[in-house]
């Protein structure tokens, strides 16, 4: 039989926690960071080549309903026997069988879907994106997230990354303190920064609708780009109220996961942009299906972050670039979170951008000695 149409069984799956410190203390609205957990896949053909893939999500159960230990288990117990056997090429045919058997869990399909086209991309010698039908960009634009809790400390870090020329635009999370606070201190940057830079706030779902109707002019007279989540996931119809009544555009990020959200939030006009995420999708896949949803309703499309290491953040890299359009650059800052990394190379970011791996597959070695040092032992 010819050597591209003989089958490619998957050997076998591994699915190994890592904790990296993070350079500082993350505050969210729903957790503070320490260090920040990442669930590697590793996954390995007859053909001899390895296919790597990641799963990550924020503060265990804070942000998300699945935990890295549950993602482990999903992939150790639920997922290896499904996928061992299978043609490793084929991986909307390998995707659809787990499909049929595992319900939910999109970070540890996520995973499975990254290792299957990195497998794939490298096999065939072309870089991730192509397998997506291309890259419409080679470099993404990554903003930074100041989350520090502290005004002038996050004046200060946006003040040397400018310098820097790594970032230009910021992402402030608030929703931990009381409105109030939060508003003085998004202007208080807003003032500290000017033209030089833009805003954003991320409440992760911390308001209340009425609460949001009493402070987003004030986040608006204070100069922000975009509000993200204000209100809980649940209520979309209290967020597609908020998109009619201000000017300042709205952000669905935890509420819409899938193509199917997508569609719910299109028909009801209920965000003027959709974080999209590897994680939250399913895979690089799942990106792209909803994008195509957003972009079909006129909804903008962002390249979110569930602050993955590098090998989520390259994944989530291909799949943004080959996206038809991406109005709202990227967040893919997740890798210069952590003081160190379980990679050969760590993506960097020049000229405020990100430039996308040409190598073949996702174009991210591991580093078996990092990986082994920083990886759970029990
Ligand atoms: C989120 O909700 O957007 C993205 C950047 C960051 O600091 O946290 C994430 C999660
Ligand atoms: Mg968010």
């Amino acid at each position: 039989m010819d050597s591209n149409i003989k089958p490619v069984p998957v050997t076998s799956l591994e699915a190994v926690i890592v904790d990296l410190p993070t350079i500082r203390e993350h505050r969210l609205a729903m957790t503070t960071m320490r260090t920040q957990t990442l669930v590697i896949l590793r996954l390995r053909c007859a053909d001899g080549i390895e296919g790597i893939g990641e799963a990550t999500t924020i503060g265990g159960l804070a942000y998300g309903d699945q935990s890295p230990e549950s993602i482990k288990l999903t992939l150790d117990r639920y997922v290896t026997p499904l996928v061992v056997g299978e043609d490793a090429r084929s991986v909307n045919a390998v995707m659809a069988r787990v499909a049929r058997s595992v319900q939910g869990n999109a970070l540890a399909k996520s995973a499975l879907e990254t290792a299957l086209l990195d497998a794939q991309g490298k096999r065939l010698g072309v870089p991730v994106h192509q397998l997506l039908g291309g890259a419409v960009r080679e470099s993404l634009p990554v903003l930074w997230t100041l989350a520090s809790g502290d005004s002038r400390r996050d004046i200060a870090e946006a003040e040397e990354l400018l310098e820097l020329r790594r970032h230009k635009v910021f992402k402030l999370k608030i929703g931990k303190r009381d409105p109030r606070d939060d508003v003085k201190h998004v202007a208080a940057i807003k003032a500290a920064l000017g033209e030089r830079a833009e805003l954003t706030v991320d409440l992760n779902q911390a308001w209340s609708e009425a609460i949001a109707c009493r402070f987003i002019p004030e986040l608006e007279a204070a100069g922000v780009m975009l509000v993200e989540q204000p209100i809980a996931r649940e209520n979309r119809r209290g967020l597609a109220r908020l998109a009619q009544r201000f000017d300042v555009p709205m952000m669905a990020d935890e509420a819409v996961h899938s193509a199917h959200d997508m569609f719910d939030y299109a028909c009801h006009e209920a965000a003027d942009i959709v974080a999209l995420k590897i994680g939250k999708s399913g895979g690089l896949l799942g990106v792209l299906r909803c994008a195509a949803v957003a972009d079909a309703a006129g909804i903008g499309c962002y390249g979110g972050t569930l602050l993955e290491g590098s090998i989520g953040s390259i994944a989530s890299a291909h799949a943004f670039a080959a996206c038809a359009t991406l109005e709202w650059g990227t967040e893919l800052f997740g890798p210069l979170l952590l003081k160190d990394d379980i990679v050969v190379e760590r993506p960097g970011i020049v000229n405020y951008a990100l430039a996308l791996p040409q190598a073949p597959g996702l174009g991210v070695a591991l580093d078996e000695d990092k990986l082994s040092h920083y990886s759970r032992k029990h």
